[in-house]
């Protein structure tokens, strides 16, 4: 079995990230990927239309200033080529690849109290042991796949948006398309099919708020702006509320006039995208503040739908603006003008059943070539309960987490010492740029780990008294918001069954910053560093037998 210091499991921006910072530090790291490629989510979800929602000079690394100054973006919202370019250059440029052991996916890590150490385990019984455990296995990378009756009798094919087929292009002129689901990816998906195939049926079941993406090229000006003054954008992005690098706006919505207020929103519309919903500080959390900008995008919404009918369906209703993940669009609601685009709304005619030749729903027959799911995930825990992670006295994650996830700080859980999670539950992960969340977590371990190899630690483990703490303070934090008047995937309702409670961390990425901060200043306050093992130190000092 070979030995390294570092396991990481996944081999997108944040195992690529780890990999780069402990192997710099002096640490032997392994990387291990599921899949044949780099990129994670970006390397899976090649559907048509898919592109980052954040800018992209933000959706970067920040900890090589020559990466940045030399990597050019050609466009303001990146598309998945380009993302997936930018990553594989990475790799090669830090010479990250010999680190990497593609088509290994783990099935199993279990910690060996004693030695203070985790055996992992790949498909077809390969091992390595790590001193440290690092998750780097995403929010999103776990599908939620329906099943319908007869399903698997449906003569045409199925794809699940984020299972994109690669090395194949998918050519959809002259076919009959269906999409199934309305977030990001069936929003990005719907115009770029649309313009392609000769029919193109949209399931929707919850109407999303969205806002222009507003993308463009990038000038050469803009280019050599944001590269003359990258350090201060980055500060801006670590020191803001959702790691997005532009100002926020600390007025109330309420505090000022419906005319200065339609004036903000209407700049906000044609440029912040995705920071639309921090056009004022108080949007994400007073209901009357946020009915004022919901209003403004239902009003933007249907003045671009020509068809009345349409407009009342397509028109999102029933829920706060941003309380469930709002996309960012270009050119969807548009979408539903061309006359081979057909709304199916699910709440009003829900699916029966799939028919070989498509899909049966209370009103009628619809017939496909093609039925795309683009139904989303098993967010924030899918991943993580995937393999089975074992910790101390046979203790699984699963078991652990069965009520919800518990973590200290968003990134250790007792009884798994030693292991790190990255952007996971109880860290702000899908409410961030979650670039920024990344390398703040992996620099945090990296200083953890310096700290540990200085004092002569070997293992680093929550005190559960310290993550109960943790977890009320992200409910707290939570309750503040509006996050929690609507079902969604931050507070698990996208599964049935799943335990129903709220995962990110909503107090903002310089909130968060500080408490990892103050952490290290206070010695790792609420973990605790041992020289020797607990599980060893324990045995030693248990009265021997006579
Ligand atoms: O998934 P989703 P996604 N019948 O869960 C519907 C990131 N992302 O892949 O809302 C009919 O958001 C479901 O309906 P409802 C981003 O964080 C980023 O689109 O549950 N419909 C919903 O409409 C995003 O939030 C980027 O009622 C069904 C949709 O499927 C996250 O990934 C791009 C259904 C699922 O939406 C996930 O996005 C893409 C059923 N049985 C994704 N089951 C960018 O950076 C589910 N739905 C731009």
């Amino acid at each position: 079995m070979q030995e390294v210091d570092a396991i990481v499991i996944g081999a997108g921006f944040a195992g690529l990230r780890a990999l780069h910072t402990l192997r710099g530090q002096g640490k032997r790291v392994l990387v291990l990927e599921a899949s044949d490629g780099l990129g994670g989510v970006w390397y899976h979800n090649q559907y048509p239309g898919a592109r980052c929602d954040v800018e992209s000079y933000d959706y970067s690394y920040s900890f090589s200033p020559e990466l940045e100054q030399d990597w050019r973006w050609s466009e303001r919202y990146a598309t998945q080529p380009e993302i997936l370019r930018y990553i594989n250059h990475v790799a090669d440029r830090f010479d990250l690849r010999k680190d990497i052991v593609l088509n290994a996916r783990m099935t199993e890590a279990r910690y060996d109290e004693q030695a203070a150490r985790w055996t992992i385990t790949a498909e077809g019984g390969r091992q390595w042991s790590a001193h440290y455990f690092v998750m780097c296995v995403g929010q999103l990378s776990t599908t939620k796949t329906p099943d319908y009756p007869g399903q698997s009798g449906f003569k045409g094919r199925i794809i699940h948006s984020a299972v994109w087929p690669r090395n194949e292009t998918i050519d959809f002129t002259g076919k009959r398309v269906a999409i199934i689901g309305t977030g990001s990816s069936g929003m990005q998906m719907t115009p770029v099919i649309a313009r392609q195939a000769a029919h193109l049926t949209v399931f929707q079941r919850t109407p999303n708020f969205s806002v222009p993406a507003s993308n463009a090229p990038v000038s050469d000006e803009e280019d050599r702006q944001v590269k003359a003054h990258y350090r201060e954008r980055r500060e801006r992005a670590w020191n803001s509320p959702t790691g997005l690098g532009f100002a926020v706006n600390r007025q109330s919505a309420l505090e000022v006039s419906p005319e200065e207020r339609e004036k903000v929103y209407e700049a906000a519309w044609h440029r912040l995208g995705f920071g639309f919903a921090l056009a004022y500080h108080d949007i994400l959390i007073n209901a009357e503040a946020n009915e004022t900008a919901a209003e403004f995008i239902r009003r933007k919404i249907a003045s671009v739908i020509d068809k009345p009918e349409l407009r009342e369906k397509l028109v999102p209703r029933g829920h706060h603006f941003a309380a469930r993940r709002p996309s960012v669009d270009s050119g969807y609601f548009q979408a539903f003008n061309q006359d081979n685009v057909e709304l199916a709304y699910v709440k009003e005619s829900p699916i029966v059943e799939f028919t070989p030749e498509g899909i049966r729903t209370t009103a009628k027959l619809h017939a496909f070539d093609v039925i795309i799911f683009a139904t989303g995930f098993d967010a924030f825990t899918g991943s993580l309960f995937k393999p089975s992670i074992v910790g101390r006295s046979g203790i699984t994650l699963r078991q652990k987490w069965e009520d919800g996830p518990v973590t200290q700080l968003g990134v250790s859980v007792s009884d798994f010492p030693n292991m790190l999670i990255v952007v996971g539950p109880g860290s702000p992960s899908l409410l961030s740029n979650v670039m920024v969340s990344i390398e703040e977590q992996i620099d945090w371990l990296a200083a953890l780990i310096k700290t540990m190899d200085a004092q002569g630690i070997v293992e680093f483990e929550a005190e559960p008294e310290a993550e109960r703490a943790w977890v009320a303070h992200v409910n707290e934090r939570a309750r503040e918001t509006l996050y929690l008047t609507t079902d969604s995937y931050y507070n698990g309702a996208e599964v049935k069954g799943k335990a129903r409670v709220f995962m990110p961390y909503s107090g903002g990425v310089r909130g968060y910053r500080r408490h990892l901060r103050e952490c290290a200043e206070q010695g790792y306050s609420g973990f605790a560093l041992r020289k020797t093992p607990a599980a060893r130190a324990a045995k030693a000092e248990a009265p021997q037998a006579v």
